[in-house]
């Protein structure tokens, strides 16, 4: 991966449909880890995230929120920008795919596939998932109709199509992977693909006729009812970022030194963009680094689930970089990781705490009590050779885990120079050699310690930016790539310095700070206090007009009959009477608070005016109004007996 100077590293460009959870905080991490690791060391880094525009997912999102969509798109992308500010995120590039000069890198390269007979007009017909913006053969569906990846219902599309001649491409492919066997991350995860380019590629329908919330088609080309596949639109990204298309400005950085992704969308990232970097004759990435699923109790996160966890209240809660480590260090790259508060709160008292936020507490304490406060680094190869050189061995290793993408190894790997120093303490007993009169002795464990911490400090920085330079404030320093250099480089040593007294820098955690509504962690009494809610406009909420809200046909209904979904743990499948000719259905997701002995006879309240829905191919026709907080959910009714279809307000 260090064969050349300069890096560029990417997340991928997130969906607008909904603000960030952790997930996505955890590729942007990640990305911002390596990009910092890469300017430390000297690298030319360009740093690139930004939000995914275009496409009927989007579209969908808005009409659902009563939004234009563009003006909807613009709020998202706001917030996804602001919690990557707010945390403070060193990308060089925000990429919008509403962005001008995105969408002429866009028309660029279809016309460069066009013109090269990569891309030919036909009729696509098949099934379509809108969530996953994905094709699917009728032969992957579940049950003839469910989405493979998301499990919801596809669409059955029949329209005319420009297509991408993907079948060209498959031994290509298969070429470039047996010639680049790290070019994917983790190596297992290259095996799927292999597998899946010579289980036969199908061209790819590349433009869409039925909705218009895309990037057009290049004038050229005369076909102004087409719009681009979402998926085409979004991987270009990368390049238009660097000025492909426009003005050319950054392309010295293709091809991008590791390009980040969750495992969900590597088909898209080792398939169908390589492909077109070879239809367009770009180089391809050096590495596309795929990691695994952050679950909570084992299912994925999502909204619908209210199982999310907003990493702004995990990092105001815990700490930004803690939560960081956190999330480097749980889950080895490529696995799947179950967030719990009570592993994050074991990490931060334990390998931060105790391994190492106490070992500066204590040569902060010995240095003062014994020396005022005086480091010096005299004597330390003199007397603890071993501990030296078994460090220094131990940080020259470190790259190759970073090369590959392994940073919970790294991080283990990290850790052993202060196990090494802790034992060192334990060992020589600094306390007896001053009793001892060994005061050089002392002063030079002190010197080991100090250089010890130096060393992990530098090489932890990229991981946790800000605890690290108030470690390196504490003894002397600044982290940077001159200090890099100094002491990992060149490995030389502290000058003599009186160390500044810091308050501890990981304060220990008696309990979860953050109400937990799973199951699997009861509840505790959260430490903090809870703040007073802030109004909805301080909130980010937006404000809407009382005709606004009377859009919304809220009615009073009663559940005259109802039964379970089959294989469906969540779906009840409900007749409830709102005073029409006949009794509505709706499917809701509430069996695991409700039998349908609890609900048959009582009276629910109902969206009226919400267009039919299919789920899990069930149709349904409404929506019943419910809330639901850490401790579970409840539907709303109302107080009294009131006549079915009366309108609430
Ligand atoms: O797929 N655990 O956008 P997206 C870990 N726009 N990572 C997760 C996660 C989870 N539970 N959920 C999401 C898209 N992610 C496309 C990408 S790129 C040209 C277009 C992370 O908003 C993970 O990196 O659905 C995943 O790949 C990405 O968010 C998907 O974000």
């Amino acid at each position: 991966m260090m064969t050349h100077q300069k890096a560029y590293i990417t997340t991928p460009i997130y969906y607008v449909n909904d603000v960030a959870h952790i997930g996505h905080a955890y590729t942007t991490i990640i990305a911002d880890t390596l990009a910092r690791y890469f300017r430390m060391v000297g690298r030319d880094t360009y740093f690139l995230t930004g939000t995914d525009e275009h496409g009927q997912k989007i579209e969908q999102s808005a009409q659902l929120k009563g939004k234009e969509t563009k003006a909807y798109a613009d709020e998202i992308s706001a917030t996804f920008r602001e919690l990557w500010d707010d945390f403070g995120i060193s990308y060089d590039k925000f990429i919008r795919t509403t962005d001008e000069e995105h969408k002429q890198g866009v028309q660029k390269a279809f016309n460069i596939m066009f013109a090269n007979g990569d891309i030919y007009k036909d009729t696509y017909k098949g099934h379509y998932c809108i969530s996953c913006e994905a094709f699917f053969p009728k032969t992957q569906l579940v049950d003839d109709e469910f989405c493979p990846e998301c499990g919801k219902a596809t669409t059955v599309v029949e329209e005319e199509s420009y297509f991408f001649r993907l079948s060209k491409y498959g031994q290509r492919l298969l070429d470039y992977y047996d010639q680049h066997p790290d070019a994917i991350l983790p190596k297992s995860k290259r095996n799927e693909v292999i597998r899946f380019i010579e289980g036969g590629l199908s061209d790819l329908s590349i433009t869409r006729t039925s909705f218009d919330w895309g990037v057009k088609l290049p004038q050229e080309i005369n076909d102004p009812k087409h719009v681009m596949y979402v998926w085409l639109d979004a991987l270009m990204n990368y390049v238009t970022a660097l000025g492909y298309g426009s003005d050319e400005a950054h392309m010295e950085y293709w091809p991008a030194t590791v390009q980040l992704i969750g495992k969900d969308i590597l088909r898209f990232h080792a398939i169908y963009w390589p492909a077109f970097l070879m239809s367009l004759e770009l180089p391809l990435p050096k590495h596309i680094a795929a990691h695994g699923w952050w679950t909570r109790n084992g299912e994925k996160m999502s909204k619908s689930k209210g199982n999310v966890i907003k990493p702004k209240e995990v990092a105001d809660a815990y700490g930004l970089d803690n939560f960081r480590y956190f999330m480097l260090r749980e889950v080895p790259f490529g696995g799947d990781g179950d967030f719990s508060q009570k592993a994050l709160i074991d990490r931060i008292n334990s390998d931060l705490g105790n391994d190492l936020g106490n070992l500066l507490n204590r040569l902060i304490g010995m240095s003062g009590k014994y020396f005022e406060g005086n480091v010096s680094s005299h004597n330390v190869e003199t007397f603890y050779a071993q501990e030296f050189h078994e460090v220094k061995a131990n940080i020259a290793s470190l790259e190759s885990y970073l090369s590959d993408i392994m940073l919970h190894r790294y991080l283990e790997e990290l850790w052993r120079p202060l196990s090494i120093a802790n034992r060192a303490i334990d060992k020589y007993q600094p306390w007896n050699l001053m009793k001892e009169g060994k005061e050089e002795e002392a002063m030079a464990l002190n010197g080991l310690i100090a250089n010890i911490l130096t060393q992990v400090a530098i090489m932890l920085y990229p991981i946790m930016p800000q605890i690290t330079q108030k470690i390196a404030f504490a003894l002397g320093f600044e982290i940077n790539n001159a200090s890099w250099q100094k002491y990992i480089v060149e490995g030389r040593l502290l000058n003599d310095f009186i160390i500044e007294k810091i308050p501890p820098l990981f304060p220990r955690i008696e309990e979860q700070l953050l109400s937990d509504p799973t199951p699997q962690e009861p509840q505790k009494e959260s430490k903090k206090e809870a703040k007073p809610k802030e109004n909805a406009q301080a909130q980010g909420i937006a404000l809407i007009g009382i005709d606004q809200f009377f859009q919304t046909s809220l009615k009073i209904g009663t559940v005259v009959s109802g039964e379970e979904v089959p294989k469906s743990n969540k779906l009840l499948l409900l007749q409830v009477d709102i005073g029409e000719a006949i009794p509505r259905q709706i499917v809701a997701g509430i069996k695991e608070w409700y039998s349908l002995e609890e609900l048959i006879g009582t009276q629910v309240c109902v969206v009226a005016n919400l267009k039919p829905a299919k789920l899990m191919g069930l149709k349904s026709e409404g929506m019943l109004l419910a809330a639901k907080d850490g401790e579970g959910l409840c539907m709303i009714r109302p107080e009294k007996p009131k006549a079915v279809g009366t309108s609430i307000s």
